[in-house]
């Protein structure tokens, strides 16, 4: 008895000293975060009836995308760097984009193509013919299939999700989005066993919800991520739809589960494809914008580009898309650090390890003028950084640059420019040694926003 209590005491008084386990991404997490610019496509019967959201009623007969070219989307986002698709496979109106076994509510009850056509497997062979991941949207709110509302509305929704993942080749994401009005049926969806059904028939795609389980929302819609992000958060008490829009901004240093953000946004002001938002499309400069706060705050992008009602991409988007590359290929095409090793060579898995406040001096390919820097951490290991600084050498002393807090995947930093020979960078709140990954400093296009 005695032996087992001293034991017991042991084990209490080690625990402390031991290391926390580090909340680490899986390796479907792993493989998306880099992704960093992915694509929304919605397109359904609100293409026709100028409405954001449908109310079910909707007569397959109006849904007729005469010049429909998925190649065309896929063609233009993959010249603008995007490196996924997600399609609108039915969003709430619940018409499907594809001939699904379960309903009429279809495209085959469409004049489109004579009822013969299926949106989903165009756009996922266009993917694949093109290179991009591809992945769907299957809103679980359904405001016309009469199921809805009762138990057996799970069944019709998850025959749905195997259809989707099982006849159009490799999935990546799937989309399970939370909303759901006010006057809606009531409903208990299964979230668990749709889940289910994902890790079962597509086991590298990564699921969705404003709480995960593996990409939660980012808390907003106008492209922002939290100037303090973290990947980890605490899911108790969160499910889809329900989940406070501030705490999944920000994420949570004390998380237990790796669960980074996504940052969906329109490059119109609405979801869908409305005329008279042709002259509201974002610049490029603008989108170039929403990756700054994005991307560059250890988020991705999710881009949505609705195609109009011929089925194509219009050419105002075209123009912004192409825009938004060129601009970021100009901003991060030369790194004005002088080349390290492990720190300037594009991979997350080479890395130098730093204690917090261990200062790393950094030689500049001479005077340069420095207005954006970038700092990766190697995240397969976690996110340690809480807060750090920049300096610069102004040829005489060491000048406050920028202080930052997390890091993550990404962090990009904006600042007036400044000349400088080299830099000095030290991470002065830590919850452990940092694997510092990557380091870049640039000039900015100056066609970037001012
Ligand atoms: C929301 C939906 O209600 C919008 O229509 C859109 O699909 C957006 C991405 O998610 O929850």
């Amino acid at each position: 008895m005695k032996a087992v209590h001293s034991l017991f005491f042991c084990l209490l008084v080690a625990t402390p000293l031991l290391a926390q386990p580090t909340v680490k991404p899986s390796p479907r997490q792993l493989a998306w975060q880099p992704l960093e610019t992915t694509a929304f496509l919605h397109f359904t019967v609100n293409t026709y009836t100028d409405k954001e959201w449908g109310d079910g009623t909707e007569s397959p007969a109006i849904f007729n995308p005469t010049k429909l070219d998925a190649r065309q989307w896929i063609k233009t986002l993959k010249e603008a760097g995007f490196k996924m698709a997600i399609i609108t496979a039915k969003h709430h109106d619940g018409f499907c984009l594809w001939p699904s076994k379960m309903t009429d509510h279809s495209v085959k009850s469409s004049p489109w193509k004579n009822g013969k056509g299926d949106v989903v497997k165009e756009v996922a062979d266009a993917c694949r013919e093109f290179g991009l991941k591809f992945g769907v949207y299957l809103s679980p709110w359904d405001r016309h299939e009469p199921r809805y509302g009762t138990a057996s509305y799970n069944d019709y929704y998850k025959s749905q999700l195997r259809e989707l993942l099982t006849n159009y080749g490799p999935v990546s994401e799937v989309w399970f989005d939370g909303a759901k009005g006010e006057n809606a049926k009531d409903m208990t969806y299964d979230f668990d066993g749709y889940w289910a059904i994902v890790r079962e028939l597509q086991p590298n795609a990564v699921m969705f919800s404003d709480a995960g389980p593996d990409v939660r929302w980012v808390g907003n819609e106008a492209g922002n991520a939290g100037e303090t992000c973290w990947s980890t958060i605490d899911t108790t008490g969160l499910a889809p739809g329900k989940a406070d829009s501030k705490y999944l901004n920000r994420g949570d240093p004390a998380g237990r589960q790796w669960i980074p953000a996504e940052t969906d946004v329109s490059i119109r002001p609405g979801w869908f494809y409305h005329p008279a938002e042709d002259a509201k499309v974002r610049s490029g400069a603008n989108l170039v914008n929403l990756y700054y706060q994005s991307v560059g705050r250890n988020s991705l992008l999710l881009l949505n580009v609705p195609p109009n009602r011929e089925g194509l991409f219009s050419e105002p988007d075209i123009a912004s898309l192409k825009a938004f590359r060129s601009i970021l290929d100009e901003t991060f095409k030369n790194n004005l650090i002088a080349k390290q090793p492990k720190l300037t060579d594009g991979k997350l898995a080479t890395f130098t390890t730093l204690a917090a406040n261990q200062p790393l001096v950094l030689e500049l390919n001479g005077e340069q003028t420095v207005d954006r820097i970038a700092i990766q951490e190697n995240i397969a290991t976690g996110q340690r950084v809480a807060a750090g600084k920049v300096e610069y050498w102004n040829g005489s002393d060491w000048q406050p640059l920028q202080t930052f807090t997390t890091v993550g995947y990404k962090r990009l930093m904006r600042f007036p420019a400044v000349k400088a020979t080299r830099l000095r960078l030290s991470f002065t709140n830590t919850n452990g040694p940092v694997q510092l990954a990557e380091v870049g400093a640039y000039k900015a296009s100056a066609r970037e926003e001012k």
